[in-house]
């Protein structure tokens, strides 16, 4: 199989290695031409408790790709490309030449945290050749060329807009879904297909927007964040401030969020969330497609949201000024 994934994050490197070491025909996007040139000369490291594997997997930035426009990369025809950058670098620019890469048969996978992507996406690439990915797999970049796979977990994937897709492209799609679904379980990634995405997406959305700002916030570990009494507290308020608002938007949410929570608080215990990842390193965090991108939901129905809103203004004050 040929897949092109754009974006070496955590999460980025952690597929293409696994991937890569399961047999993907993989190339790698960098958003920058210096992690590109190090990946090329290095290799990419793929860190698995005591083990350590180095893959070669061609790799180009972003800006080479869509500066030289290269044959080599547009001619790769994939059939798939896989979409991790954040939501923060999804420009118009990127997904125009996300889509001249997915040339005529590749469907685009897009794993992006929060919501509000699929529309922009949607502007720039056939929404019928979209899919996406919520994973609960723990990366953690070490370094330009290093990842480590800090928690196993699960991937879905599906059809962002079923509704969208035809009869015949739906038959095309569900086969191209199959392979990918069987690759990634060839990596060693846990993955089902399913034709619920959005009730998923909005799932870990709600448990993204509890414990990725807390723990940005107050600093610490996942595992720690449910300790005390007055952090439980706090947890429940937001949760049930996105029950309401996912509930208003027509999402059926799972009966047992709470205690999901506290589970995967409890898995990922010495993981530190993306979020505090991106604050601790003086980013900008993912807050605005998370708690933001709720908050935008809740003013549309009318529904009162103020432990988000203060938490959100919280985190915007924590970021650096754009
Ligand atoms: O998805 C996560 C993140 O850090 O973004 C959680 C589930 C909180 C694990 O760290």
């Amino acid at each position: 199989m040929r897949i092109i994934c754009v974006g070496a994050g955590s999460i980025g490197m952690l597929v293409t290695a696994k991937l890569a070491a399961a047999g993907a025909d993989i190339a790698l996007i960098t958003r920058t031409e210096q992690q590109a040139v190090h990946l090329n000369a290095s290799g990419l490291a793929l860190v698995e408790g005591e083990n350590e594997s180095v893959h070669d997997v061609p790799t180009a930035s972003f800006e080479y790709i869509d500066t030289r426009g290269d044959r080599r990369w547009l001619d790769f025809d994939p059939d798939w490309v896989l979409l991790t950058v954040k939501q923060k670098h999804l420009t118009e620019r990127l997904l125009a030449t996300v889509n001249r890469l997915m040339g005529k048969r590749g469907r685009l996978l897009c794993f992006q945290n929060g919501i509000g992507h699929v529309e922009k996406i949607a502007s720039c690439v056939p929404i019928a050749s979209v899919d996406l990915a919520v994973t609960t797999e723990g990366a953690r970049k070490q370094s330009a060329v290093k990842v480590a796979h800090t928690g196993w977990g699960t991937t879905w994937l599906g059809t962002a807009e079923p509704a969208q897709a035809g009869q015949i492209s739906q038959s095309v799609a569900e086969k191209a879904q199959k392979l990918m679904e069987n690759m990634m379980n060839e990596a060693g990634f846990r993955t089902h297909l399913s034709n619920q995405m959005k009730e998923i997406v909005w799932n870990k959305l709600l448990i993204n927007s509890v414990i990725n700002p807390l723990t940005a916030l107050l600093r610490i570990p996942n595992g720690e964040l449910p300790a005390t009494d007055r952090r439980r507290t706090l947890m429940r308020e937001l949760l049930m401030e996105g029950i309401a608002v996912a509930e208003g938007s027509g999402v059926t949410t799972r009966d047992h969020l709470w205690e999901q929570i506290l589970d995967v608080c409890s898995k990922t215990a010495g993981n530190t969330s993306s979020m505090l990842q991106d604050v601790s390193e003086g980013r900008r965090t993912e807050i605005d497609w998370i708690n933001g991108a709720m908050l935008d939901e809740a003013r549309k129905y009318g529904i009162p949201m103020p432990v988000h809103e203060t938490i959100y203004k919280l985190v915007k004050a924590a970021e650096p000024e754009e």
